[in-house]
């Protein structure tokens, strides 16, 4: 987690100060990397205690495609009951339905990203294409009529990432493994649109092994990169545990890397500190894995509990803790 530091270290001299919506300052800098090989341990934090439980928590609540703070905080996560709860912006948003409500935050684009098609029946390939739609699993809602042409409207709830498992078992030379949270029809209807956006998985089908290319347009380096890290560095062992590859190559990009300005004491102290050895990550035997069991059980990405995961040889130093800016 050398990287880590490097990357704080590289902020402090080189950022620049910016306003932002919290209220709260930021030393930002634009374009960051920082790219781990999880055959050499995992990457977590050790400068301070990872909020190990909690991030797990978080990444599978994705996988469920939660949508309310409440079931987050079921799975050991209660990062998001700010932003449901205390974000004025989030509680005067007409799309906010209850209390805890987050609205299709993460994993409900990730599970069921809404997609529709309107097709024109009139044209000489209208038939064909509603009957290519609903052989791909698409309903037909109804009919809409503009500039006199009627239009067919149908729809489906895509599930990128089970789609991804199926083509890295499928087609694992594919480029096109990935999948996106930016959905712009929705982005109003969500407490928070994604910070981390972009997965790209990818195969090397001569060593055996899977990696995985991460875009995140905006992170707390302070608080949210040890997090995002843990929950990207987790997702990539549990892809390649069901699909029988060795998660190799993670990959981290950022855009906006920030830090709040309240959270200078806290990673001037953590600089001072000296890095432990990565921990191992270790994922329950009660997961499949692939590579033993020849079976594939992709209802697994559901299945999974945050007791499923653990870190082995975790040394760490003190805990550190510094206030989220909503
Ligand atoms: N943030 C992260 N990681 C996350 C997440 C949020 O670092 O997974 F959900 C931080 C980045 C930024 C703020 O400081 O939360 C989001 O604000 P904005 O949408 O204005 O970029």
């Amino acid at each position: 987690m050398k990287q880590y530091l490097q990357l704080v270290q590289n902020i402090l001299d080189q950022g620049s100060w910016q306003s932002n919506r919290t209220g709260i300052r930021t030393l930002s800098m634009p374009g960051a990397m920082l790219k781990f090989d999880l055959q050499q341990g995992f990457p977590a934090v050790t400068t301070k205690k990872l909020a190990f439980k909690s991030a797990i928590g978080e990444m599978v609540g994705f996988l469920r495609a939660a949508r309310s703070a409440a079931d987050f905080r079921a799975l050991g996560c209660k990062v998001w009951d700010q932003n449901a709860n205390e974000n004025q912006a989030w509680l005067a948003n007409p799309y906010r339905l209850e209390a805890d409500d987050l609205g299709p935050v993460y994993g409900v684009q990730w599970r069921q990203w809404p997609a529709y098609k309107l097709i024109d029946q009139a044209q000489p390939q209208g038939a064909a294409q509603v009957a290519d739609a609903l052989a791909k699993g698409y309903t037909q809602i109804g009919e809409v009529a503009e500039d006199g042409k009627r239009q067919i409207v149908l729809y489906k709830a895509i599930d990128q990432l089970r789609q991804c498992l199926d083509t890295i078992m499928t087609d694992p030379g594919s480029r096109r493994i990935l999948f996106h949270g930016w959905n712009w029809a929705q982005l109003e209807e969500m407490a928070l649109p994604p910070c981390h956006l972009l997965y790209q998985f990818l195969v090397d089908q001569s060593k055996r092994e899977i990696s995985l290319c991460l875009y995140i347009r905006s992170n707390d380096v302070g608080l949210g990169t040890p997090f995002n890290l843990t929950e990207g560095a987790a997702l990539l062992h549990l892809m390649g545990r069901l699909s029988g590859y060795t998660p190799r190559w993670f990959t981290y990009f950022i855009g906006d890397a920030h830090i709040y300005e309240n959270h200078l004491d806290m990673l001037q102290e953590q600089l001072k500190r000296e890095p432990f050895e990565s921990p191992k990550l270790v994922l329950s035997d009660r997961i499949p894995d692939y590579a033993v069991t020849g079976q594939y059980e992709p209802e697994w990405l559901e299945k999974v509990e945050p007791s499923d995961f653990w870190l082995e040889g975790y040394q760490h130093h003190a805990p550190l803790t510094a206030p989220m800016a909503v």
